[in-house]
């Protein structure tokens, strides 16, 4: 058994439930829906500074206690270490954030391992459809496996030119910008690959299980 990291913080009780029953009342939803050429979804805010949304507790990773494993319905069961996931192809990604408490942020510069090169090793049985993310922190969220089998979908270790602070996610998070930000698991650990849906943190509590922000799919 890998050791549990340190956790600092404390569980945001009232926020949580608080987003809880956003879920219940629909809360910002438009009824209206709108097209990615349109850049901002219905719903939504924009704004320039980058807001930190969490449970509360956030674990105390360095680089040498991070690892990222896979497991499930795959062919070669795998954990990277950070040196075996640093040795990876990088890319950079530009994209926009878009958070389901309404707030978007544009131009959002990382540098990452592509979500394809985990999948090439991992090789994903024909019968793996769904893909459950657990982080270090103990948050989960639920994900198909065609919304990160992407060329857009990243580990990603740096932001806008700095490596991936603690708050943000740091060492290392999962993003998957064209879906609602909650999506995208900061302190990344372990994915479960999956026949059947079943939902994560978040969608237990009420928010969908997809999540495209151009429909509107906040609450399920
Ligand atoms: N591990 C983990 N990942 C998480 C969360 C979390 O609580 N724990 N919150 C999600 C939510 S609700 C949002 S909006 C984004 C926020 O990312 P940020 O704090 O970098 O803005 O992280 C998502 N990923
Ligand atoms: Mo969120």
């Amino acid at each position: 058994m890998s050791e549990e990291p340190q956790l600092t913080g404390k569980i945001k009780d009232k926020l949580i439930a608080t987003k809880e029953q956003w879920a219940k009342d629909g809360r910002a939803l438009t009824g209206q829906s709108a097209k990615p050429e349109e850049r901002l979804p219905p719903g939504q805010r924009l704004t320039k500074d980058f807001p930190v949304l969490d449970l509360g507790v956030q674990p105390n990773l360095t680089q040498k206690d991070w690892s990222i494993s896979a497991g499930g319905q795959v062919k070669n069961a795998l954990k990277w270490s950070w040196a075996d996931f640093m040795a990876q192809p990088q890319q950079t990604y530009r994209n926009d954030i878009h958070c389901v408490t309404t707030w978007s942020r544009y131009d959002n510069d990382w540098l990452g391992v592509p979500m394809r090169a985990f999948l090439a090793a991992v090789q994903p049985l024909p019968s793996a459809k769904f893909l459950m993310i657990k982080s270090f922190d103990g948050y989960s969220t639920n994900l198909p496996l065609a919304d990160v089998d992407r060329d857009d979908v990243f580990l990603g270790h740096t932001w806008n030119g700095a490596g991936l602070t603690r708050d943000h996610g740091g060492p290392v998070r999962l993003v998957v910008p064209h879906l609602y930000f909650w999506k995208s698991a900061k302190w990344i650990r372990h994915i479960t690959f999956m026949d059947k849906d079943q939902p994560g943190y978040w969608e237990v509590r009420g928010y969908h299980m997809r999540g495209d922000p151009w429909p509107e799919e906040r609450y399920g």
